[in-house]
């Protein structure tokens, strides 16, 4: 329950190591962690401070689609993935507004720039809403999560489903020890904006249950991994309603589990919360797991603690 995930923000206070990263920010990191949330317990939505479910659900029904593109996310108020496409926008031949170099950390020092990349990002958003050929080049995010569950590019020029492939084998060899989606590709990491942090996943039926178990190489422990629990449980419950399974477990393994230094106050004044009690997720029965909307998964009983903002690290 919420209390591992609590646990394991203490854990890093208390016994983390300060390591700097790829985005010049520094962390305090452990590695090797696991959390544990039974489904049966509730849907692990955080209470300790208020997580937009609505921005987690249209986030994994864009990966489920195998969308790549920002412009989705964007036309549900999305706005977890615009660094990425917007990086790739700034930094190409056809932008000409003002230098964005370096924006993520620039915008938290400088206040008349962060008024610049304000109106940049805008403008940027309402070019990929409007204007579908520059949606096509610019939202475009390439080698995410969506290409690799949906459409994994193999050498010799096929493509893999993996997910409609995993699902049809839940179906018919539930006892199978092979139901694994990867996201890791050798092949193309070197050359991806942001290798995937969700590695890879695993299913496994037994009793009429349906569980899940995530590898995660790098989790942000404050922003990410709230977000991450929450998302996977959603994908345990929509793959076991389409495979006509109960929920069952849903193990969260992590590697570096870090807490960003610029996150430090905002996990101590979650860490002063009390936990509440779980909400519960309402999915439309039956319906085909590629058709389900944001619509078809409501949450009742969700009374969590105020937001608590904190910047992401890009
Ligand atoms: N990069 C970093 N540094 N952290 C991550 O968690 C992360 N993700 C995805 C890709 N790169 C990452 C993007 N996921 C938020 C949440 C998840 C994200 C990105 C951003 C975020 O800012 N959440 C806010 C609310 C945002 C809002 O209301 O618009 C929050 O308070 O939870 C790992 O999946």
């Amino acid at each position: 329950s919420e209390q591992q995930y609590l646990d394991l923000c203490r854990d890093i206070l208390e016994n983390g190591n300060r390591k700097d990263d790829r985005t010049g920010t520094g962390t305090i990191s452990v590695f090797g962690r696991q959390m544990r949330f039974n489904l049966d317990d509730g849907f692990p939505l955080l209470t300790t401070k208020r997580v937009p479910f609505k921005l987690i659900a249209s986030e994994m029904i864009w990966f489920i689609k195998g969308d790549t593109n920002i412009r989705y996310l964007l036309q549900h108020n999305n706005n977890i993935w615009n660094e990425w496409a917007f990086k790739r926008w700034v930094e190409s031949d056809e932008y000409a507004g003002p230098d964005m170099n370096d924006f993520g950390r620039r915008a938290l020092k400088d206040e008349k720039f962060a008024e610049q990349y304000n109106e940049q990002m805008e403008s940027f958003k309402q070019l990929v809403l409007d204007d579908e050929t520059f949606a096509a080049k610019y939202g475009e995010l390439g080698d995410v999560y969506g290409r690799q569950w949906r459409g994994w590019k193999t050498s010799r020029g096929e493509t893999i489903d993996q997910l409609g492939d995993v699902i049809n084998m839940i179906k018919k060899t539930p006892d199978s020890r092979r139901l694994i989606v990867s996201a890791w590709n050798p092949e193309d990491v070197p050359t991806m904006a942001l290798p995937p942090c969700h590695t890879m996943f695993q299913f496994y039926v037994a009793d009429g249950k349906l569980s899940c178990q995530l590898y995660q190489r790098s989790g942000d422990v404050f922003l990410g991994i709230p977000f991450n629990i929450a998302g996977y449980a959603l994908l345990t419950h929509l793959i076991a309603n389409e495979c006509g399974l109960e929920p069952g477990e849903f193990v969260h393994t992590m590697g570096d589990a870090h807490i960003y230094t610029n996150h430090l106050e905002q996990v101590k004044t979650q860490l002063a919360r009390d936990p509440r009690p779980l909400p519960q997720l309402h999915l439309t029965k039956g319906k085909p797991l590629f058709d389900m909307e944001l619509s078809d998964m409501t949450l009742t009983g969700y009374e969590p603690h105020p937001t608590i903002k904190a910047p992401v690290a890009v």
